[in-house]
């Protein structure tokens, strides 16, 4: 006979919370979905969605409507609690990791557990986090045996990060390999065989602190080696060479796989986990720290080079393609290309469009500036720069035949054939 499924409470329904939720009801058990917003939990209750992510809301109308999510504003008792809700930084000015938002829903879980519940913590979170939870448990409820702290513990309590691709989160959730780590080797069994009943992947155990890490060094990693392409391709404008060649070229080599350079690093992940890695290790981290420093001296640079362009066309309109903070989706928060395009804006007012087929409006910060909206088709049409901050597909397909003439800044390289803009500029001021 197949053991009972185990009810799931999940606490956090945002980018992370709702699609595992969505998934783990796909595959058969019961969940209750909450969230401190009541806007958000009656959305998914009538089996719609508040954010957006590839085919996630024919999944949430399916398992609503089959009855396996339901959303509240209540935690309820379940076997088993997982946790993914924001992990923001104090605004104190020094990146310091706040974990207060964890410790909230660990006290609202505590109230409702019983001996054999198993409760996992998903959101990016500082090592010592999942310790910090069992702390904040046991001063809620004295009367239940906690691991690490009593014999015979009645409660498992384990970490395990989510690492899905926004874009590809529901395909990723399943395949992707996860690490689970437990306060003990007990603890970190009993979330495995709980991820092993929707997870595909290979679920790998380990302690609570060895994961918390790992986390944070996957994210550290590829800031690190953004920091890289993005001094290159700084070295690269320096000494009037293309990057991009250069890196096609060096990665023919069997060691070597530079990433991509870009406009800087946006999101709300890579460009934020590695300081939670700094404040635990501040003087170890000086290649980590000098990282950051070039990823977001690289939005400083990009918005000095498409000035210098702006200035060397003048009376020319300016169309900034592009504001998410990576192609083909419609997430703007933390996006180096909203930021580069709301400066340009704020400087040369109504000489500035910014094209995004992913939104109706501009963002905010745009108001009074003098910027507009345009599509992609009237700016091609109206706009002699062209200043390409995002690789959207609806971008890269744009011909060479329709930018032949324009002065052109490719902070993406998505247009390898386009004949380069800062020497046009130069040739434009040298003929001036
Ligand atoms: N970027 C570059 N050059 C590159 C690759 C990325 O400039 O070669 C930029 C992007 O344009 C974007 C930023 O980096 O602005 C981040 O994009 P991304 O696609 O690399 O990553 P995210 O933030 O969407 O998701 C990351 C993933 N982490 C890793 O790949 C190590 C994902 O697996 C994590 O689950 C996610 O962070 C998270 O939630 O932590």
């Amino acid at each position: 006979m197949r053991a009972k499924q185990p009810e799931v409470c999940m606490v956090g329904l945002g980018y992370i919370g709702l699609p595992t939720a969505a998934v783990i009801a796909r595959s058969g058990m019961n969940v209750l979905g909450v969230d401190i917003t009541q806007k958000v939990v009656d959305t998914i209750n009538r089996g719609e969605i508040h954010i957006e992510e590839v085919d996630l809301d024919a999944l949430v109308q399916a398992v609503v409507r089959s009855g396996n999510l339901k959303a509240s504003t209540q935690v309820a008792p379940a076997d088993v609690f997982v946790i993914a809700v924001p992990t923001p930084f104090e605004k104190d000015g020094h990146h310091t990791p706040d974990i207060s938002y964890v410790l909230a829903a660990t006290r609202e879980v505590a109230k409702v557990l019983k001996p054999g519940d198993t409760v996992i913590l998903e959101s990016t979170s500082p090592v010592g986090t999942t310790e910090a939870m069992r702390d904040a448990i046991a001063a809620e409820r004295p009367d239940l045996r906690l691991p690490g702290i009593a014999a015979r513990p009645e409660i498992a309590i384990a970490y395990c990060p989510e690492r899905v691709l926004p874009g590809k989160i529901l395909e990723e959730l399943i395949h992707n390999d996860r690490s689970i780590g437990g306060i003990t080797p007990h603890c970190a069994e009993q979330a495995a065989a709980f991820y092993q009943r929707f997870v595909r992947g290979e679920c790998v155990v380990t302690d609570a602190r060895s994961a918390e890490m790992t986390k944070l060094v996957e994210n550290a990693y590829r800031d690190v080696n953004i920091a890289f392409a993005n001094e290159l391709s700084i070295v690269a404008d320096a000494m009037g060479m293309d990057v991009w060649e250069v890196i096609k070229l060096a990665n023919r080599h069997p060691r070597v796989n530079i990433l991509q350079p870009g406009p800087g690093v946006g999101g709300h992940c890579i460009a934020v986990d590695p300081w939670f890695i700094v404040h635990g290790a501040r003087e170890q981290t000086p290649l980590i720290q000098t990282a950051r420093g070039v990823n977001d001296g690289k939005i400083r640079h990009v918005i000095a080079q498409a000035s210098a362009l702006i200035d060397a066309a003048p009376g020319e309109k300016v169309a900034c393609l592009g504001l998410a903070f990576k192609a083909n989706i419609d997430d703007f928060r933390e996006s180096p290309a909203r930021l580069v395009s709301a400066t340009l804006a704020r400087k040369y007012g109504a000489r500035i469009h910014v094209v995004e087929p992913h939104t109706e409006e501009l963002p905010i910060e745009y108001g009074g500036t003098g910027a507009t909206k345009l599509d992609l088709e009237t700016a091609l049409a109206t706009c002699g720069v062209l200043i390409v901050l995002v690789d959207h597909d609806a971008f890269k397909a744009v011909p060479l035949a329709r930018r032949i003439g324009k002065m052109v800044y490719d902070t993406r390289g998505i247009w390898p054939d386009q004949p380069k803009a800062i020497e046009a500029a130069e040739d434009l001021r040298r003929s001036a």
